[in-house]
């Protein structure tokens, strides 16, 4: 059986997914396109595929059985209860929406439609480097997890596209992501330091440096960089009772020359992140074909968008700002008990 998407939201990433959806995986055809700006989502069409004014027009359509959201953060809410109220699954990019207000109404509309539609894009839960690291942690070979040391750098970021907080409500969500699921808890607050700022970044508020706090009592600090200017640079390493987890370099071929001796470092997401974002449609699309969702939910996309807002509160207020969460609804499953104190 072959799944038929529409992808709404034609740019950088859009066009991505379109290519993996159309040449890299299987069992899966883009038959609908839809972007703001109606041209660019015609010169992204797949041939065959019909081109539709609106995002709900194509939601609607016959011809669609899932969809791909791959807009900018504050349309995903629109277009995900769109999605919902059609019953029909959907992938959508991280931000899942960009407000605890938005989150709390998809997290409501799945719960009423009563199973899961809705994917949301953290792809690193998809890496095999970051599964590896999951393995090994939860493994218990070392010992509880007291602390997570996290690098994101970005080389640099499109000029315009976001405010100047871009990198504490688009780029932490990621980490804050790959904590909870990597230490298998909850975030319980946020604290936020800001160094000097780099003279490339303009109007961002950039570099930042976060601590978020587990519930169980382990801090990850994040090092959030997104103008960085040599390379896309993620690493990551578990600090437990009785021995480290690391991210490993990634394997590429070791250069030795008169420069000295160097590996290429990738240019962007597209290129560190290739073989995940394979992954994570590949899960996807076998789970979209029987009528629901697997992976990362509606509730992590949510426990994230609470990240960003107590970030941004704590860069006021340079203080612990705790998150406050709802119960987590059934359909989300029971959170795993962290280890304790
Ligand atoms: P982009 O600006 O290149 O593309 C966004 C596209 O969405 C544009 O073509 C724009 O016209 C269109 N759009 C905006 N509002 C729309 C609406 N209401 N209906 C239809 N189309 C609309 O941005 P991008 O870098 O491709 O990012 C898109 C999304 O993907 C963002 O949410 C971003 O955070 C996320 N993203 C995720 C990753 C990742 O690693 N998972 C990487 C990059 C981007
Ligand atoms: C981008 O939207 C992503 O999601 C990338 O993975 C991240 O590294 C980058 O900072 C974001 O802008």
């Amino acid at each position: 059986m072959t799944l038929d998407v529409g992808v709404i939201g034609t740019g950088m990433i859009g066009q991505d997914h379109i290519r993996r959806l159309t040449t890299v995986l299987s069992g899966v055809r883009v038959v609908a396109v839809s972007d703001i700006d109606r041209d660019r989502a015609a010169r992204a069409a797949p041939d065959g595929a019909e081109v539709f004014d609106t995002a709900g027009a194509l939601i609607r359509s016959d011809r669609v059985q899932a969809v791909v959201i791959c807009s900018w953060g504050p349309a995903h809410e629109e277009q995900l209860l769109d999605c919902i109220a059609a019953g029909k699954p959907v992938f959508c990019e991280k931000p899942l929406v960009t407000s605890e207000a938005a989150a709390l109404r998809v997290i409501a509309a799945e719960v009423a439609f009563g199973r899961r539609l809705v994917q949301v894009g953290f792809m690193r839960r998809f890496d095999a480097d970051y599964r590896r690291l999951k393995a090994v942690i939860d493994g218990g070979s070392l010992g509880a997890p007291l602390m997570y040391h996290s690098v994101h750098r970005n080389a640099s970021v499109p000029e315009g596209l976001y405010t100047s907080e871009m990198p504490l409500n688009d780029t932490l969500v990621h980490d804050a992501d790959v904590a909870r699921w990597l230490l298998s808890d909850e975030i319980a607050g946020v604290e936020v330091r800001v160094p000097r700022r780099s003279a490339r970044s303009g109007a961002l508020r950039d570099p930042v440096i976060v601590l978020l706090h587990m519930s169980a009592g382990a801090i990850v600090d994040v090092e959030i960089s997104v103008n960085i200017a040599y390379g896309y640079d993620i690493r990551g390493e578990a600090s437990c009772e009785t021995g480290v987890a690391a991210l490993p370099n990634r394997p590429t071929t070791v250069i030795s020359d008169a420069h000295g001796i160097r590996q290429a470092i990738p240019v962007d997401w597209r290129e560190r992140f290739i073989e995940a974002y394979d992954q994570e449609f590949r899960e996807w699309i076998v789970a979209a074909a029987q009528g629901t969702a697997t992976g990362p939910s509606t509730w992590d996309g949510y426990a994230a968008t609470l990240t960003a807002d107590a970030a941004l509160r704590a860069v006021q207020s340079r203080a612990l700002e705790n998150l406050s969460m709802i119960e987590k609804p059934g359909l989300y499953g029971t959170s795993p008990a962290p280890a304790a104190q």
